[in-house]
C-alpha cells in the first residue's frame, strides 16, 4: 500500500517537474503514451536506413534518430542494408538502389517535386517501410509525415500514403521591421537578429526552419510589406544570405518585400516611374546583386500605392506595369513577383470593399507568367468574419494567392485562444459560382479552375521572440493549420486541432475531446463577443485592440469604425446592395443570392450587406436590438465556459503551459465583457432600446469605456 502511495506521489512529481515552455512546438516526441500501441511500434521500427549525402537527408535521417527515439524510447539504429523487419528506408530513386528497386516507381509518377509516398513493402523478406519521394526535400516531408503518425498514435502496419501538396507556394508573410519591432505582433521582437547577422547564428532560425519544414511550408518573407529600401543594400543582403543558407536544406526559399521607390532611395534617380528604362536597368541590376548571394531567391512580395507605400500610380502606370517591371527583373533567375490586392485610397469615395476589385479585374490578362496576385481572404481586412474576397473568381488569367491573417490583430491578439482553422476554411470553402455550382475559392487559389501551375498561400505570420514562438500558448495552432491548408485545403478543422492537440499535449481521449471542442468554438465564439451578425471594423483605431465602434474623428473617412457599422436611430449596418454601394454586384449572381435580400441574407453577414431597421425581426424570432444583445451575452458567457472546461483539463496538462492559458482566458473573458458591455450601451444609444433584463447590467458606464487608451499597446 505505502509502495503504491509512494509511486503515486513520485508520479506525480515527475508530471509537475515536466513544465514545458512551448518552444518545442508540435515537435516534441515525447514517449508515446498508449503502452500496446508502443510494443507494436517497437516491433514495426526497428533500423533507420537513410540514402544520399544531402544536407537535407542529413536533417532527415537525424529527425527520424532523434523522434524515434523519443517516441519509442530504445536506441534505433542505423544502417545500410535490410537484414532485420522493421527497416524504415528513406530516400529517392536517385540515392537508393533500395528504393529504386522496390517497385514504387507507378507511384512516385504521382508525387512531383515535393510530394512523397509512405508504403509498407517486403524487401528481401523483410517487413520494411518506405519513405520516399522525387526529392530530398519530399523525403524530407514523409518523414516528418511518419512521425506525425506515431506522435498521433496512428497504426504503421499497412501502410499505403501518398501525399501531394495541392498548393505550390506555401509561405510565412513576416511583417518584421529591421529594427526588430513586428507590425501587428504579440509574440514579442522579431526573431530576425539583423544586428548579429550574418555572424551569429541563432539556434532558432534553425529550429524556425525545422518547425517549418515540418508542415510543408517552403517559402518565407523576411520583412514587412510596408517595406524599408534598405534591406536590399549589400550589408543586409549579406544578412539575408545568411539565413538563406540556414533555410535552404529545409525546402525554404525566401524572399524579400521590395519598396517601390527604392530606385531613389538607394539608386538616387529621380524617378521610379516602372516604364522608365533607367528605373527598370536599376532593378536589372539590384536583382542580378540579389541572385549573386542567393541563388535560388525566391523573388519580391510587394505592397504598392496603399496606405501611403509607394507604387506604380504615382506616375500615373497601372498595378501591372508595376509587377511586370519586377518580373521582368527576377524571371531570368527563375523568380516570381507577388502582388498585392490589398489596396485602397481615401481620395476614391467608393466603399472600400470594392476598391481592389475595380483597380484589378481590368488587369486580368496584363500579368507576367510569373506574377501572382496576392489577395486578402476578404475585401476589407482580416475581419473576424468576411464574406469571400470578391475577387476570387474574377480574374481566371491572373494566378491568385490567398493571404490569410496567421497573427490575431483582429482576433483578440496576444490574449484571446482563438483557433482559425475554422476561419480559414470558411473562405475556403466558400462558392465563388463563377464556373457554375462548386467554384470554390479553394479551386481558384489551388489552379485547379484555371488550370494554372503558379499557385500560391500566405500567412501573415505571428512569430516573435516569445520563449514559446507565438505568444498564446494555443496560437502556435494557427501557423499549424496555415502550413497544413496549404499543403491540403480538403483538411477538416477537427482533423487540423487533433493532430496539433495529440502532438503538442497528449493523446489523452479526455484531454483531446474537451480541448478540441474549446478550439473548435473558439473564432464563432470571439465573432460573437466582437463582431457579430456581419459587424466589422468596430476595434479601437491605430492599435486595433478593444472595442471602440465610437471612433469618427479620422481623417480618412475609412479608418473610422462609424464607417463600417453606419448606426443611426433608423438601424445599423453597411447597405451594400443596388439601392446602397452595391459592392454585392461585384459577386456573381448566384454567390449573390445568399445575400441580396434582407429577409433571406444569412444571418452571420446580415450587417456586412445590409443597413437593418432595430426593429427587424430575426429568424429566432427576436427583434435585431434584442437579437444583438443576445449575441453578445452569449459570447461573452461562452468564454466563462471555455475557462471551466480548461479549468477541468488541469490534471492532464503541464503546469506551466495550463497556468498560462489559464491566465489568458481570464483576460479574455474580462475583454469579452468589455467587447460586450461597451458596443451595447454604444449601439443603444441609436436603438434607444433596453438591454432585455434577462442579462446582467453593463456596471461601467459608455464614457468610461471611451475613456480607455492604450498608448503602448502591442504591435503598432
Ligand atoms: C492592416 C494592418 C496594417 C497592414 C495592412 C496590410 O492594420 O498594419 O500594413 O493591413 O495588410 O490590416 O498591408
Amino acid at each position: 500500500m505505502k509502495k503504491i502511495t509512494l509511486l503515486l506521489i513520485y508520479s506525480l512529481y515527475v508530471f509537475a517537474a515536466k513544465a514545458e515552455t512551448g518552444y518545442d512546438l508540435w515537435l516534441r516526441y515525447k514517449p508515446v503514451e498508449n503502452k500496446i500501441l508502443l510494443q507494436s511500434y517497437r516491433k514495426s521500427i526497428t533500423t533507420i536506413i537513410t540514402k544520399g549525402s544531402s544536407e537535407t537527408m542529413k536533417i532527415a535521417n537525424d529527425e527520424l534518430m532523434n523522434g524515434l527515439s523519443g517516441l519509442l524510447q530504445i536506441k534505433i539504429n542505423n544502417s545500410t542494408a535490410v537484414n532485420r523487419d522493421g527497416s524504415v528506408i528513406a530516400g529517392t530513386p536517385g540515392s537508393s538502389t533500395l528504393i529504386s528497386q522496390a517497385g514504387i516507381d507507378g507511384l512516385l509518377q504521382k508525387t512531383g517535386e515535393e510530394g512523397y509516398i509512405i508504403v509498407t513493402k517486403i524487401i528481401n523478406g523483410k517487413k520494411c517501410i518506405l519513405i520516399s519521394g522525387n526529392s530530398d526535400k519530399a523525403v524530407l516531408y514523409g518523414s516528418f509525415h511518419f512521425l506525425r503518425l506515431l506522435q498521433t498514435e496512428q497504426s504503421v502496419q499497412h501502410l499505403n500514403i501518398l501525399s501531394v501538396p495541392r498548393i505550390q507556394h506555401r509561405m510565412l508573410n513576416h511583417w518584421d521591421n529591421l529594427n526588430r519591432t513586428v507590425e501587428r505582433g504579440y509574440a514579442g521582437f522579431s526573431i530576425w537578429n539583423w544586428h548579429t547577422l550574418p555572424g551569429y547564428i541563432d539556434q532558432r532560425y534553425i529550429d524556425y526552419a525545422r518547425a517549418n519544414a515540418s508542415i510543408g511550408i517552403n517559402g518565407t518573407v523576411l520583412t514587412n510589406v510596408n517595406a524599408d529600401a534598405t534591406v536590399l543594400t549589400k550589408p543586409y543582403l549579406e544578412k539575408v544570405k545568411a539565413l538563406a543558407d540556414v533555410f535552404r536544406p529545409y525546402g525554404i526559399k525566401v524572399y524579400l518585400t521590395a519598396r517601390f521607390s527604392a530606385p531613389m532611395e538607394l539608386g538616387r534617380l529621380k524617378t521610379a516611374d516602372p516604364l522608365n528604362a533607367e528605373v527598370q536597368n536599376w532593378w536589372k541590376e539590384k536583382v542580378k546583386e540579389i541572385y549573386s548571394y542567393i541563388p535560388d531567391f525566391g523573388g519580391f512580395l510587394v505592397k504598392a500605392n496603399s496606405e501611403g507605400q509607394p507604387g506604380p500610380q504615382d506616375y500615373h502606370r497601372t498595378h501591372a506595369d508595376g509587377a511586370n517591371m519586377l518580373a521582368d527583373a527576377v524571371a531570368p533567375f527563375k523568380g516570381i513577383v507577388i502582388w498585392r490586392a490589398f489596396v485602397y485610397s481615401n481620395e476614391n469615395p467608393v466603399d472600400r470593399h470594392k476598391q481592389a476589385y475595380d483597380d484589378f479585374v481590368p488587369l486580368d490578362g496584363k500579368f507576367r507568367t510569373n506574377v501572382m496576385v496576392q489577395v486578402k481572404n476578404g475585401a476589407i481586412d482580416f475581419m473576424p468574419r468576411e464574406p469571400f474576397h470578391p475577387l476570387f473568381g474574377a480574374m481566371p488569367k491572373t494566378p491568385l494567392m490567398m493571404e490569410f491573417q496567421v497573427t490575431q490583430e483582429y482576433l483578440g491578439q496576444g490574449t484571446n485562444l482563438v483557433f482559425l482553422a475554422p476561419l480559414f476554411k470558411e473562405t475556403l470553402e466558400s462558392d465563388t459560382y463563377y464556373k457554375g455550382k462548386g467554384s470554390t475559392v479553394a479551386k481558384v487559389i489551388d489552379g485547379s479552375l484555371d488550370d494554372h501551375q503558379l499557385t500560391g498561400m500566405a500567412g501573415v505570420a505571428n512569430i516573435g521572440n516569445d520563449i514559446n514562438w507565438c505568444g498564446h500558448p494555443f496560437a502556435q495552432a494557427n501557423w499549424y493549420a496555415l502550413g497544413r491548408l496549404a499543403w491540403d485545403h480538403d483538411l477538416s478543422s477537427r482533423q487540423i486541432a487533433d493532430e496539433w492537440l495529440r502532438m503538442s499535449f497528449t493523446n489523452n481521449p479526455a484531454f483531446l475531446q474537451s480541448a478540441a471542442k474549446i478550439m473548435l468554438e473558439s473564432r464563432d465564439i470571439v465573432v460573437q463577443y466582437s463582431n457579430p451578425i456581419g459587424l466589422h471594423h468596430i476595434m479601437s483605431t491605430g492599435h486595433h485592440y478593444g472595442p471602440a465602434p465610437w471612433v469618427s474623428n479620422l481623417n480618412r473617412s475609412e479608418w473610422n469604425p462609424v464607417y463600417y457599422h453606419k448606426a443611426d436611430s433608423i438601424g445599423i449596418g453597411f447597405n451594400r446592395t443596388g439601392t446602397g454601394s452595391n459592392a454585392l454586384a461585384q459577386y456573381k449572381p448566384e454567390a449573390r443570392k445568399q445575400w441580396e435580400n434582407m429577409n433571406t441574407c444569412e444571418e452571420k453577414n446580415l450587417l456586412w450587406f445590409h443597413h437593418v431597421p432595430w426593429n427587424f425581426s430575426m429568424k429566432s424570432g427576436r427583434n435585431l436590438w434584442d437579437e444583438l444583445c443576445y449575441q453578445y451575452y452569449t459570447g461573452a458567457e461562452r468564454v466563462k465556459q471555455m475557462q471551466t472546461d480548461w479549468n477541468a483539463l488541469k490534471p492532464l496538462v503541464d503546469k506551466q503551459r495550463f497556468e498560462q492559458v489559464r491566465q489568458l482566458l481570464d483576460i479574455q473573458h474580462q475583454e469579452a465583457i468589455w467587447w460586450r458591455n461597451a458596443c451595447l450601451l454604444y449601439f443603444q444609444t441609436f436603438s434607444k432600446m433596453p438591454i432585455p433584463a434577462q442579462y446582467e447590467k453593463p456596471d461601467k458606464t459608455l464614457e468610461y469605456y471611451k475613456s480607455l487608451r492604450f498608448p503602448f499597446a502591442p504591435g503598432n
